[in-house]
């Protein structure tokens, strides 16, 4: 029993901060995606190619969400964008405090894209609020299609579905029809693209959504 009102309570602080995060980024009209998936789906390929695709037209920046390493920063570094690196020291998930602790370092005003790529964990990102305007959970192929009816919180707790490494399809079992039904039932608002960061395939839909997202952010 108590145990349940400490982690009510938890969340409560957490929705708290996330909720000034928000007033943040709607404030500087910033478009703010929390990307999560089970580690290795491919959250930080999609980011490079996004990045790599956008930038022209975006003002991107980044928050990476790792455990230990500042591998996937590095990778965004390259294209020479504000990436901030966040250590949760073993947590397997971000929550608000740690995303509104390194927001000082970033200038709003000129950023249009705003994305928080979260730990790699299909179950801990699920409940926390980072004060995004959307949440995307990625799974991929070789993950199996069994997802959404195992992990149902975080694809209810979703807008959008990206299921990547569709190249992989002829190598696995994989029924993408299945996992769009299952995703679904459990949750029906959620947009759904399939793509593959290797080949390319089903990118431009994905980048004509998002830039939709960012123009409806700055009315
Ligand atoms: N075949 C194939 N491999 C991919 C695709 N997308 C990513 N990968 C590979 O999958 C591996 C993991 O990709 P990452 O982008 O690091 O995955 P991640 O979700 O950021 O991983 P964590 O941050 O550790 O949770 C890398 O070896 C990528 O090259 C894809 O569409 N097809
Ligand atoms: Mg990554």
């Amino acid at each position: 029993m108590t145990k349940v009102r400490v982690f009510t309570n938890i969340l409560k602080a957490n929705e708290n901060i996330a909720q000034k995060n928000r007033e943040i980024f709607n404030k500087n009209k910033v478009y703010t995606i929390n990307l999560m998936s089970s580690p290795g789906s491919g959250k930080t390929s999609l980011l490079e190619r996004t990045i790599d695709s956008l930038k022209n037209e975006l003002r991107i920046a980044v928050i990476e969400g790792d455990l230990q390493t500042t591998k996937d920063a590095e990778r965004i570094e390259k294209y020479n964008i504000p990436v901030t690196q966040i250590n949760t020291d073993g947590a397997c998930h971000l929550d608000a405090n740690m995303v509104a602790s390194v927001l000082d370092s970033y200038n709003f005003k000129e950023i249009d894209l705003f994305v928080i790529e979260n730990v790699g964990n299909l179950v801990c990102p699920a409940g926390y609020d980072l004060g995004e305007e959307d949440r995307v959970v990625m799974v991929s192929i070789p993950e199996g299609d069994d997802k959404p009816i195992k992990y149902p919180l975080i694809f209810h707790n979703a807008n959008v579905l990206i299921i990547n490494k569709i190249d992989l399809l002829p190598y696995t079992n994989f029924n993408r029809l299945k996992v769009k039904e299952d995703a679904l039932n459990i949750n029906p608002n959620l947009k759904i693209f399939e793509i593959s960061c290797q080949t390319g395939e089903g990118l431009e839909n994905w980048f004509i959504w998002l830039k939709e997202q960012v123009s409806k952010k700055k009315r």
